[in-house]
């Protein structure tokens, strides 16, 4: 079981997402626990105010610090010192696949979301462990990279994928893309499918999903191809390979 806490002024927003999808049902199953708490409910003015004019001048709103500082000590209680704090910001390192399993081993999880211009720097420096990023493009606030993060930790935890065919057999597990996929039916509009996926011949099936990952990798992300986890053999045959386009389809099945 994981927790994660959001700290957000737009809790709403975040419970939409998070009944509707995959991570609704892990909720359901109890693999995991959500607490979203509005930061507006920690101020103490009649206004609510959780922003405020940078100092220095300049255009835009700050979020302020005490709201947030009071809600993640009182939500964390007597955890606080023991949970990892995650700022989300275009400022952090970028959130990888590996963050995502080092993370998915925790009890427990506090994400604090800025909006506006961001939240006041004493945020970060004094009450964030963690800052993170979920790659270069501006977003108008943390709450998606929130659930992105909280998306892809829920689906690596035990019993919340269903069947087979599970987290090690996807996309960056081995540090590859992923091979095609095909379904019914056979023929498509005069599209087939490659011969050897109707083969019933699993080892050939094997060798060829092993070869379009590695081919598809290093045709369209070769950086990927440094820290993927490759056999001698695989990285010998890749240098040597012309990378020209990827093989054409195979000739329909019908
Ligand atoms: C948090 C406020 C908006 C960003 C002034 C536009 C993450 N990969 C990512 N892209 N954008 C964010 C992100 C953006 C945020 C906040 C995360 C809080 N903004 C700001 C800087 C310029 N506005 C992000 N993680």
């Amino acid at each position: 079981m994981i927790r994660f806490d959001v700290f957000t002024i737009l809790p709403d927003v975040m419970e939409s997402y998070l009944a509707a999808s995959m991570v609704g049902r892990a909720r359901l199953g109890g693999q995991v626990v959500i607490g979203l708490h509005n930061v507006r409910d920690y101020t103490h003015d009649r206004h609510r105010t959780t922003d405020d004019t940078p100092y220095g001048g300049g255009g835009g709103m700050v979020m302020k610090p005490e709201p947030i500082f009071e809600a993640v000590e009182s939500v964390l209680g007597e955890d606080f010192g023991q949970v990892p704090i995650v700022l989300l910001s275009p400022q952090g390192r970028v959130f990888t696949q590996a963050t995502a399993r080092e993370w998915s081993r925790q009890p427990r999880l506090a994400l604090i979301c800025g909006r506006y211009e961001g939240v006041d720097e004493r945020v970060r420096g004094h009450l964030a462990t963690d800052e993170v990023s979920i790659g270069d493009y501006v977003l108008t606030g943390g709450e998606l990279p929130a659930l992105v993060v909280i998306d892809s930790i829920v689906r690596l935890l035990p019993g919340v994928l269903g069947d087979a065919g599970g987290p090690d057999d996807d996309s960056h597990a081995h540090g590859l893309l992923e091979y095609p996929h095909y379904t019914r039916p056979p023929n498509y509009r005069g599209w087939g499918i490659p011969e050897v996926l109707l083969s019933g011949d699993h080892a050939r099936i094997a060798a060829w999903r092993r070869d379009q990952s590695l081919l598809r990798t290093s045709r369209r992300r070769p950086d990927l191809l440094d820290a993927a986890d490759l056999t001698p053999e695989e990285r010998d045959r890749l240098s040597t390979r012309a990378r020209g386009a990827d093989e054409p389809a195979d000739a329909p099945s019908s």
